[in-house]
């Protein structure tokens, strides 16, 4: 068990002030160095790791243990996908150091980095930093979201015939054949459903009411832990759904008024695959 009696717990603003320092400046280097971006640490059929995903989340975790040496990281470059390891301190900051990865290797602004704080298994600060986009997604507990210091809100769409949803379609996630049957489900239920490649950023639409609702079959933990928070204190909800494999999940995040209706769809159709 973590050992944190002797240390006092670090106010949320505090912790969100760190984490959007990380964001920024590992977001900063991967726009320094947009010249770089087809720089490939390892190629795969479907997705692609860059030796910027690398650097960028030395610089994020850099920041964050000037600041904090002793708390635990977890990160999208050095996770071994295995079982997540017992933390050794009770506060665990989990880094995508660039979400969207296949996006900024193309050379599209939609990408990011995302920083989140969690406190125990809760989630007390995000940030989601889009350069290219110049957009700061920030929530601490008990504060609202907001993007580039304007409080954020989601939308009022009251049902999913009217909705626009933004999903992702992970190739890895197999079968392959099932993701889009489920997504062909989600698309007809809406009004429309988009595939822009970025997790984080698609939940950050949520909050930011343009978009109504986020859904992925197999999403890892960094991709989402920040833009959680974001969409709940920006009045949505965000749940996972199911947890496949490890860091994995299967992930929901609605401004609140679809989310019964979209989840409801999304498990009938997962029992009825299971049939
Ligand atoms: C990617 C996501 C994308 C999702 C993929 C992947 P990466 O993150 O944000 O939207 O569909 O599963 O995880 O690999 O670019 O950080």
């Amino acid at each position: 068990m973590p050992n944190d009696s002797a240390s006092p717990v670090l106010s949320p603003a505090r912790l969100l002030e760190v984490a959007v320092a990380a964001a920024r400046t590992a977001g900063t280097h991967a726009l320094t160095h947009l010249a770089r971006r087809m720089d490939v640490a390892q190629g795969f059929a479907h997705d692609v790791k860059l030796k910027l995903d690398m650097e960028c989340q030395a610089i994020a975790e850099q920041t964050i243990l000037a600041q904090f040496p002793d708390h635990t990281l977890l990160g999208e470059e050095t996770a071994d996908n295995g079982e997540p390891a017992a933390p050794s301190s009770p506060y665990l900051w989990i880094i995508d150091p660039i979400d969207g990865t296949v996006n900024f290797s193309h050379g599209l602004p939609f990408w990011c980095c995302s920083v989140a704080v969690r406190h125990h298994g809760t989630t007390l600060a995000g940030a989601v930093f889009a350069p290219a986009l110049g957009e700061l997604y920030t929530a601490a507990a008990g504060q609202p979201a907001e993007c580039n210091g304007r409080p954020l809100h989601v939308s009022s769409v009251p049902i999913l015939s009217q909705a626009l949803v933004m999903t992702g379609l992970d190739q890895k996630a197999q079968p392959k054949m099932e993701r889009l049957e489920l997504f062909r489900a989600i698309a007809e239920a809406t009004q429309k459903t988009r595939v822009m490649g970025v997790a984080a950023l698609d939940m950050c639409r949520v909050a930011a009411g343009q978009a109504d609702g986020y859904f992925e079959a197999a999403i890892y933990t960094w991709d989402i832990a920040a833009a959680a928070l974001i969409v709940e204190n920006a009045g949505g909800r965000a749940e996972a759904l199911g947890n496949p494999a490890p860091h994995r999940l299967l992930f929901l995040a609605t401004n609140g008024h679809v989310h019964g209706e979209l989840k409801s769809l999304i498990l009938r159709h997962l029992a009825a695959e299971r049939m």
